[in-house]
């Protein structure tokens, strides 16, 4: 049978899950479009042939048609969105972040903990991206010998008006904050923040550029530029005591033409990690269907551990000093990737 989605929000990231469901996720059926605006929910689903269209997520998440919810709604709103959807006995994917509020974010832990099953897949796509994985299975394998550092950048054409320094901690570095946790297999320690004294000539804020220690005494930069212009450009180098491996970037041709060659940049997150969606996606319709929680996706507790750093990350930023994280022991249901829906 196949598996009947909704999808609420039907911004950037909501749009981009209804094409995938349409064009590349066999097994699923793109049931509903929720939006708070009626004629962008009617939009999205007369471009990808949705069965119907909704403007109450509430309504739509109790819905007896609707098997497995995709939540990619204003970022404000996600943890109340997957706590309605655990309610609901329903999986749910949910767009980073679960929640800028660690609290949040525990508060959905410990439902799922208080039903001893896990209903949320979070999105960290970049999980998924096949760089990524080949980096950690590098690693993995002992290619480059053991992990020292990770080099991280993250740029982005330009950001919104209303982006800040901040905003480039708490919503953009959360992906390295994650994927690099992940592939390190690791926990921060500490967080150290900077921005250029040199101000932008350009009327934007400023670059930052983060330095974050782990418990197992590796060194992680990241920086994340929001203003770089030249487009999407997200790159890593993983350093180990033997090598090192760097990410590649799916660029699928190069053009020779008056004595230069050049590659194309992504506009944006979309297309660079569009292979990492699909997969994402994919593992998460597989999810719904055997109810066992899928291997490298990320969870609800990955999503705290991406809050404390962000919130660590602001106060180090906004003191200009380096903030220390507490160790946290992982809880039983995230440990193994049994947790499931039955
Ligand atoms: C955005 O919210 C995303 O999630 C993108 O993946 C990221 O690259 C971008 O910087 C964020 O603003």
């Amino acid at each position: 049978m196949s598996i009947r989605i909704a999808v609420i929000g039907a911004g950037i990231m909501g749009a981009d899950h209804a094409r995938i469901i349409a064009q590349d996720l066999p097994g699923a059926t793109l049931q509903v479009i929720c939006d708070a605006s009626p004629e962008r929910a009617r939009e999205i689903a007369e471009r990808y042939g949705s069965a119907d269209v909704s403007s109450d997520p509430m309504q739509t998440l109790a819905r007896a048609d609707v098997d497995a919810i995709i939540i990619a709604s204003p970022d404000e709103t996600h943890a109340v969105l997957s706590m309605a959807a655990i309610n609901a006995g329903k999986p749910a994917l949910c767009e980073k972040p679960l929640s800028q509020s660690p609290e949040e974010c525990l508060a959905v832990i410990d439902k799922e903990t208080s039903l001893g099953r896990q209903f949320v897949q979070l999105g960290f796509m970049r999980r998924f991206d096949p760089a990524y994985r080949e980096m950690k299975s590098a690693l993995q394998d002992g290619v480059i010998g053991r992990a020292v550092m990770m080099h991280n950048f993250h740029r982005n054409v330009e950001a919104p008006a209303n982006f800040s320094g901040q905003m480039a901690i708490s919503n953009s570095a959360p992906h390295e904050f994650d994927v690099v946790r992940h592939v390190l297999d690791t926990e921060y320690s500490a967080i150290s923040v900077f921005q250029p004294a040199r101000r932008s000539t350009l009327g934007v804020d400023a670059p930052v550029f983060m330095v974050l220690e782990t418990r197992d005494g590796h060194l992680v930069n990241i920086e994340i530029n929001n203003n770089a212009r030249y487009g999407y450009d997200v790159r890593g180098e993983l350093v180990g005591e033997q090598g090192s491996v760097q990410l590649a970037c799916p660029v699928h041709t190069r053009v020779n033409t008056q004595r230069q060659a050049a590659e194309r940049y992504a506009a944006d997150w979309r297309p660079r990690f569009a292979e990492a969606y699909r997969l994402q996606d994919k593992a998460f319709l597989a999810f719904v269907n055997t109810g066992v929680f899928p291997a490298h996706a990320a969870n609800t507790w990955d999503g705290y551990c991406a809050a404390l750093v962000a919130q660590a990350g602001i106060q180090a930023l906004s003191e200009g000093r380096r903030v220390s994280l507490r160790a946290l022991d992982t809880p039983a249901l995230y440990l193994s990737r049994e947790g499931a829906l039955s």
